[in-house]
């Protein structure tokens, strides 16, 4: 088939997810075109059925804000057209699904052709941006009127049908992980520069948005510091980080953090981590996470949302109330000081993570396309 994605092509989880969607189903042999205003973080291979489509937004004196969601349905239909694409797969709503209804309008008044959307919705585009009521009219219009909708987690679902009027059926499809990639070996002499007496180490990743906590995940490693030695990083960036470091070097842990800014190379950081910490306000899914637990990381976080799907209490990680820190560090300093607990529940992380694996979720993906084929093969 001839598939367009649209996504946002930052380190964010949606754009993480759209990318490797669109990399897979071009190796399973669609023709895959992703439509975006940057090429994505993870489109880093050269692939002869990837195509990439800049959205450029002309400026003009009087624009205060120009106008992104008109440039990208504007280049949609010229994709449509031009590549005689047979469906729009958009992840995230806002303004994705809107832009798509509107090309699809455009698509359909010049040629007669309708052109499936499907729309996936990812989790702050629902719980947070989505229910604003500046947005809200125009996301529940365009979600309904979307061809298909998916969210990446039960938890999601129920959360979309609470806080929006969609009269339509959405389908859960979790969000995947590639295994192989992130069944790494630890690179020794990075682990030795990391934690040079053999501490443990310790990870977190994300935007650094409030959203996600950070300041508990560096109380829940101070308490933990107190009662063994241990390291900690840091990785990705976002507005609480300067407060963050503050925090940091305001608890007198400063040797032991590192702030590794955003990085591309997850699987070899997280191949030298003992424990990722997720102690999230909500998570619609949390793809870091299963990314850590594939990479044999315990996971100790939150049970907001969707972290239930994938965390499984004492077996892969450990969960608690938002902002119990006190059980949060509790969990983490029994699980360092007992090695074999240690070494089970990492085992446990990666098995259970592989029933997320790419393999088994990229064919709900093509079975959802197939239903939109046209009178030709698909293909
Ligand atoms: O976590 C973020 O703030 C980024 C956001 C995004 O859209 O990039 O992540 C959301 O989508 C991810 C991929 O589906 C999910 O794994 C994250 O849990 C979700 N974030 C939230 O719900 C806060």
């Amino acid at each position: 088939m001839k598939i367009g994605i649209v996504c946002y092509p930052t380190f964010g989880g949606s754009g993480v997810l759209a990318t490797e969607l669109g990399k897979a189903l071009a190796d399973e042999g669609h023709q895959v075109h992703f439509i975006t205003y940057q090429q994505p973080v993870r489109l880093n291979v050269f692939n002869t059925n990837i195509f990439y489509h800049e959205v450029r937004v002309p400026t003009y004196p009087l624009f205060d804000y120009p106008p992104y969601e008109v440039a990208l349905a504007s280049t949609m239909v010229d994709v449509i057209m031009n590549h005689d694409l047979d469906l729009l797969h958009v992840h995230y709503a806002i303004p994705h699904a809107s832009a798509a209804y509107m090309a699809k309008q455009i698509v359909k008044q010049k040629t007669g052709r309708n052109v499936p959307v499907i729309t996936t919705l990812h989790g702050t585009d629902i719980t947070l941006v989505g229910k604003d009521k500046t947005y809200e009219p125009v996301v529940t219009f365009s979600i309904n009127e979307s061809d298909a909708i998916t969210a990446v987690s039960q938890n999601l679902k129920d959360e979309t049908y609470k806080s929006f009027p969609i009269h339509k059926e959405i389908e859960v499809i979790h969000n995947f992980v590639d295994v192989g990639r992130f069944n790494k070996k630890p690179i020794d002499a990075f682990r030795k520069v990391i934690a040079p007496n053999g501490e443990k180490i310790l990870m977190h990743a994300s935007n650094f948005r409030k959203v996600k906590r950070v300041d508990d995940v560096i109380r829940i490693f101070a308490a933990l510091r107190k009662a063994m030695p241990a390291k900690l990083l840091m990785v990705g960036d976002g507005p609480e980080r300067p407060a963050t470091e503050e925090l940091v070097r305001e608890l007198g842990i400063d040797e032991d953090v590192r702030f590794l800014g955003k990085q591309e190379q997850m699987e070899d950081i997280l191949a030298v981590s003992d424990v990722f910490l997720l102690p999230s306000e909500y998570e619609s899914f949390g793809l870091a996470a299963l990314e850590a637990m594939a990479a044999r990381a315990v996971v100790i976080s939150s049970n907001a949302g969707g972290l239930t799907e994938i965390n499984v209490q004492g077996v892969t990680g450990f969960m608690a109330n938002v902002g119990d820190i006190e059980a949060m560090s509790d969990f983490t300093i029994n699980l360092l000081k007992d090695e074999d607990k240690l070494a089970k529940m990492k085992e446990a992380a990666y098995l259970h993570a592989c029933q997320f694996d790419i393999k088994n979720i990229i064919p709900l993906y093509e079975k959802l396309y197939s239903r939109f084929c046209r009178m030709e093969p698909c293909k």
